[in-house]
């Protein structure tokens, strides 16, 4: 008998698990990701998506879960399943859209807008769990925003309209005060008690330029940053603020129409010495609006401070040096 050795094999093997030496656009082409937030975390990004399930020609949201993805060179990504979804929430009627977790205190609160099962409208809900990739749940049994609070916001025709209550993210300031901004349409915020679970004080308007929703907030330098989803179909704009409260400095465009979608829902964060724009397109063979996936691209500075234009690419971003 003869001892064969299965050379092709193993060499294919060892090809597929390698790791990946450069991302494609979008990142994940397994399954519909949308509305990217990203967090650093003990030298890891996690980063939480929500789930685009529409079947071919169905033209709306059908979104249930929201995922979480880990890295730890932003092109070899890791699922981790998905550690929240509508269902943990006894008050959601459904729609799981944009949300973001942030950590305080050595545990991880993910702020989403899902529909408001007797309140009219999308609310705002917020989870908790020990660790970055959950398990979450509820962390009030009720709603944080609902939308019988904000009745400012119309449509063309001067109508109230029911999802203004959407896209919460969290900032957390130097002197450890918590902020949720939120909002389509208007875009709002309201301080967080330190115990990241209740609200403090009033809900306050930010007059931004053709405000649409997904507001992001970060911090570089001594300068905050205001990204925003800006028009529809959506372009990214920016405002600029020498404190968290404003008053805010409109700055412009930074990204243009994402490919075959007319959302693009960003998120923006330093890893490694670099900073990313991470937003989705409908970049995968079965994409569009209601079927979407994550992309990242490099994000640069002027030396001003000033954002330059994002630079969409196919090819994605190289793995971050170690
Ligand atoms: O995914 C549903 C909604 O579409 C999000 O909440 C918005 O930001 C837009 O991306």
């Amino acid at each position: 008998m003869s001892l064969r050795i299965p050379i092709r094999p193993i060499a294919t093997c060892l090809i597929l698990a390698a790791p990946a030496l450069r991302a494609s656009n979008p990142i994940i082409t397994d399954v519909l990701t949308a509305d990217p937030a990203a967090m650093v975390h003990d030298g890891t990004v996690y980063l939480y998506t929500g789930h685009d399930e529409a079947p071919d020609k169905t033209n709306r949201y059908v979104m249930k879960d929201w995922l979480c993805f880990s890295s730890t060179d932003m092109v070899n990504w890791t699922p981790r399943g998905s550690p929240l979804g509508v269902k943990d929430f006894s008050w959601s009627k459904g729609d799981a859209w944009a949300g973001q977790v942030i950590a305080r205190d050595g545990k991880f609160f993910w702020y989403v807008p899902t529909s408001h099962a007797t309140i009219h409208g999308f609310a705002i809900g917020v989870a908790v769990a020990d660790q970055p990739t959950g398990p979450f749940k509820d962390a009030r049994g009720s709603a944080l925003i609902t939308s019988d609070l904000t009745t400012d916001a119309l449509d063309a025709a001067g109508k109230q309209i029911s999802w203004d209550d959407i896209d919460p993210t969290v900032f957390i300031d130097d002197d450890g005060q918590a902020y949720l901004f939120w909002g389509n349409t208007k875009c709002r915020y309201i301080k967080l008690k330190p115990n990241m679970v209740e609200t403090d004080g009033p809900i306050v308007n930010v007059d931004l330029p053709h405000f649409t929703e997904a507001p992001w907030i970060h911090k570089h330098g001594d300068l905050y940053y205001l990204s925003y989803a800006y028009g529809f179909p959506e372009r990214t704009a920016y405002a600029t603020a020498p404190k968290i409260t404003g008053p805010w400095t409109y700055r412009g465009i930074i990204n243009e129409l994402a490919g075959n979608c007319n959302t693009n829902h960003q998120a923006i964060i330093d890893f490694k010495g670099r900073s990313y724009f991470i937003y989705h397109n409908g970049g995968t063979p079965q994409g569009g609006s209601f079927r979407r996936s994550v992309c990242i691209d490099y994000l640069y500075y002027n030396p001003d401070g000033t954002i330059k234009r994002v630079v969409m690419t196919s090819e994605g971003v190289a793995p971050a040096a170690p």
